[in-house]
């Protein structure tokens, strides 16, 4: 018999209208959570996580999982404080390690977190879905940000419908496509103007993805081993889209970028979330092969589908019906279970969560972040629970 994935939601907090409550009535047995309040860069204090974490067994649940811990920006262009930030870093990691809390996931992409250009896109029965439409990204960089030289970035053809797009759309609609992109961390309402945003373009004019990478190895080979000594499990978050959008790089793409992430400081603890909805977003992503290949440092799965559009662009579609065969991810999950299981490990049990859901009935009265409705996500956590469970039967009787 192979244990079950262990079930968990994320949830941002005291002012999420999902409560622990709600989160307890839908089986799962983990929550996935952080000191959003926390700015970026600072030291979470012991008292506080205790804290959070009695909040959260209060309601017999477990906080399984941080995400995230946020790497400050200046680890990432490795400009004056990083040493410091570093520093604070590892401390919020050795009093997480001192609550108990032992799976940390962060996330390497510059200035934005994940990125789209519509929160409400309306599917033909009603529901509502996260999109990112190319032109309507194209457009913004390069009429509405006017990034200098972005137009290298782009086909004739591509520039055009972009032109064509933005026509099309009231200055209400634009100022919308400003707030949707430049939204900042998730679990935070803080958006950037377009005049912050350049400031923190200009930073990045000497860090392209040759020197991110090279800023990612020196975080990682601080932090991975005080991570190691304190039994915590990093797992980087790919970046989402996975490629460069606005002329900043991105460098946690590809099967090759997790392969050398891997590489820049083997140890256990320096893992991966494995997110299908962001590598998914590439359809060159092989995903059940990259499970395959890389499944032995996976300390957290994401499980989304998105359906692509021949243009670069895709929303995010039901759990089980897009462009991703989750069944065949699934399978893979489930053996490289067995291969943990097999080699006597002890975390067969992988945290897992619905990543985003779709807005449903109900979903609509409540002002949940973007992704993150109670329906939308129950239907998520249900097929995949029952997915898995199927592949685990059939396994068993065919033994
Ligand atoms: C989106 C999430 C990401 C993720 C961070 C991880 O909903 O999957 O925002 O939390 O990128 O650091």
């Amino acid at each position: 018999m192979i244990q079950a994935l262990e079930q968990t939601l994320r949830w941002f907090g005291p002012s999420d209208p999902v409560t622990l409550a709600a989160i307890r009535q839908t089986g799962v047995t983990g929550v996935v959570t952080a000191l959003h309040h926390i700015p970026c860069g600072e030291v979470w204090p012991l008292p506080a996580i205790r804290a959070r974490q009695q909040e959260i067994e209060a309601h017999g649940l477990t906080w399984s999982v941080v995400e995230s811990v946020n790497v400050h920006e200046s680890i990432k262009i490795a400009g004056p404080g990083r040493d410091a930030m570093i520093g604070n870093y590892i401390e919020t990691l050795t009093n997480l390690a001192a609550a108990g809390i032992k799976t940390v996931c962060y996330n390497f992409m510059p200035v934005l977190d994940w990125t789209r250009t519509h929160l409400d896109y309306r599917l033909p029965n009603g529901v509502s879905a996260l999109r990112f439409h190319r032109p309507a990204l194209v457009a913004f960089d390069l009429y509405l940000l006017q990034r200098p030289g972005a137009s290298a970035d782009f086909t004739p053809a591509e520039q055009a419908a972009a032109r064509q797009y933005l026509d099309g759309l009231s200055e209400e609609e634009q100022q919308t496509l400003v707030r949707t992109i430049l939204a900042g961390l998730p679990g935070t309402d803080e958006v950037f103007t377009i005049a912050e945003f350049k400031e923190h373009l200009a930073r990045y004019k000497d860090v392209d993805a040759a020197k991110l990478k090279e800023n990612l190895a020196y975080f990682l080979r601080r932090v991975i081993p005080a991570a190691e000594r304190l039994g915590i499990n990093m797992c980087i978050h790919p970046d989402d889209p996975p490629f460069a959008i606005l002329g900043l790089p991105r460098i946690v793409c590809t099967e090759q970028d997790l392969q050398e992430l891997i590489a820049m400081c083997p140890s256990p603890a320096n893992g991966i979330t494995f997110c299908t909805g962001s590598l998914g977003a590439n359809p060159a992503n092989d995903l059940p092969g990259m499970i395959a290949r890389l499944g032995s440092h996976i300390h957290f799965l994401h499980l989304r589908n998105v359906q692509h559009d021949a243009d670069g662009s895709f929303y995010e579609a039901e759990h089980l019906n897009g462009s991703t065969d989750m069944v065949k991810v699934m399978k893979q999950v489930v053996l490289e279970q067995l291969r943990r299981q097999q080699q006597g490990r002890a975390d067969v049990a992988i945290p897992v969560r619905p990543d985003h859901g779709q807005k449903i009935w109900t979903d609509f009265d409540f002002n949940t972040y973007p992704g993150y409705s109670l329906i939308g996500r129950l239907k998520g956590l249900a097929e995949l629970n029952g997915l898995e469970k199927g592949i685990k039967g059939m396994l068993e009787t065919v033994k």
